[in-house]
């Protein structure tokens, strides 16, 4: 696990040799290109004429040659598309900031239609004072920004027996990472007093949304208190209806279902409720037919988005973007390794910025692929120490039984021609 032979001074320098020389390839192949192409030296139809005047289009979408950029469902999964679940197109994203469009969407009885003007929020229980919150009422507290992933307990889930899903969209596709915009649930909860809950040692809140679902989960006041939000906005613009327009709860780092849509009630208990969700589901089955319960952080985790089996190699040999993404429920990433031989030898990667605690980082390593085949990995660190298992450590530990928190290393085969599968190395 320790092998560290990529923070050389050695590979350092052959991998900045490697730009280099990489550069000077990719100069000579765009200048050959240049001549007698009729693109550089014939006008244009786009070129001859007007384009769209302004407010063609008042809320835009992306171009129609983007249109399989898109959330992708896997029929067999669910008997129906109401109690179930999309995957975001990560193979094909880049940068870390999920467009709300295109981030997947999961629902235990679909997606539903709440008008802000309808729209309630009480706090009850263990309070001095239960209140209502309006939406109006929740845009006059101090509003804050953060952005953090979210990530489905279920991702990779369909892989702990073994490599089963082809594309890095349905194996890894159950995250997304927004800049939620909201108040704080402290403040909330503060607004209410917590004087009648006595000790807040042990102390939970229940929360619920106003689906038929309700999708109830507790979560200890610690959590409540430290980091979670009642958020309004993602990325700059009004939840969309299928991420709990016009206000969900945020819990950051924690699985997904936690982070309850058209959140409408947030009780204080002495206890945990021990709901559907929370017993029968989202816990971990060992190999002795024991379950692991409140297993809500998702641990250190990364994949490559390309090359991937849905972006495949399609230029050659040399020069190669390898990318992908990272992330930690516990802290920040704090470096990111890439193997391209199955494990056996690893390259650090550059990430695009420091890590941010609980929420995605992108990684690039460039190399000069010589066109031979490879057995892409990755494997995340973060700021706790913690390094990313092998699907073999993690088996170790989890036996086969397992559904959630699957946070393996993943292996793409990549052939000569470039094509990516998804297998198992172990
Ligand atoms: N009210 C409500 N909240 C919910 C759910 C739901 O069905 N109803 N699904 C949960 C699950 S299992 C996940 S993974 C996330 C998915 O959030 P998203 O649809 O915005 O991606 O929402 C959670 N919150
Ligand atoms: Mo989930």
């Amino acid at each position: 696990m320790s092998d560290s032979s990529t923070k050389s001074g050695a590979s350092r320098r052959a991998f900045l040799k490697g730009a280099a020389a990489t550069g000077a390839a990719l100069g000579a192949a765009g200048a050959a290109r240049a001549e007698g192409d009729p693109l550089i030296t014939e006008v244009q139809d786009w070129a001859s004429g007007f384009g769209d005047g302004v407010d063609a289009t008042p809320y835009g979408l992306p171009i129609e040659f983007e249109d399989d950029v898109v959330r992708r469902t896997v029929e067999w999964l669910t008997a129906d598309t109401i109690s179930s679940i999309n995957f975001t197109p990560i193979h094909a994203l880049d940068g870390t900031i999920t467009p709300q469009g295109c981030a997947f969407e999961r629902h235990h009885s679909g997606a539903i239609t709440l008008k802000k003007e309808d729209y309630r929020l009480m706090i009850n229980g263990l309070v001095d004072t239960p209140l209502v919150f309006s939406y109006a009422d929740l845009e006059r507290f101090p509003r804050v920004t953060r952005t953090f992933f979210l990530e489905c307990a279920a991702n990779t889930g369909m892989e702990w027996a073994g490599a089963q899903l082809n594309g890095a969209q349905y194996t890894h596709g159950m995250i997304h990472n927004m800049e939620y915009t909201g108040v704080t649930l402290r403040t909330l909860l503060e607004e209410a007093g917590l004087d009648a809950a006595g000790d807040l040692a042990g102390k939970w809140v229940y929360v619920e949304g106003a689906d038929a679902s309700s999708n109830g989960r507790s979560i200890p006041i610690e959590k409540a208190l430290d980091d979670c939000l009642v958020a309004f906005k993602a990325n700059g613009e009004a939840l969309r209806m299928e991420h709990g327009y016009p206000v969900r709860l945020v819990v950051p780092g924690w699985e997904g279902n936690m982070w309850v849509k058209w959140l409408r009630r947030i009780e204080v208990m002495d206890k945990p409720v021990e709901s559907r969700e929370e017993t029968s589901k989202y816990t971990d089955t060992l190999e002795d037919g024991t379950s692991r319960k409140w297993t809500w952080t998702m641990d250190a985790k990364s994949i490559i988005t390309s090359p991937s089996p849905q972006m495949p190699i399609t230029h050659g040999k040399g020069p190669l973007v390898i990318t992908g993404l990272a992330w930690s429920g516990n802290g920040a990433i704090t470096a990111v390794d890439v193997s391209l031989d199955g494990g056996v030898t690893w390259q650090e990667a550059r990430l695009t910025e420091p890590g941010k605690p609980m929420a995605l980082s992108r990684f690039y390593l460039d190399i000069d692929w010589d066109g031979s085949e490879m057995f892409l990995q990755s494997r995340a660190m973060d700021d706790s120490g913690y390094v990313q298992p092998t699907k073999t450590q993690l088996r170790e530990v989890r036996g086969l039984n397992s559904i959630y928190h699957n946070n393996g290393i993943q292996t793409w085969h990549v052939n000569a021609n470039g094509e990516a599968n998804n297998v198992e190395v172990s």
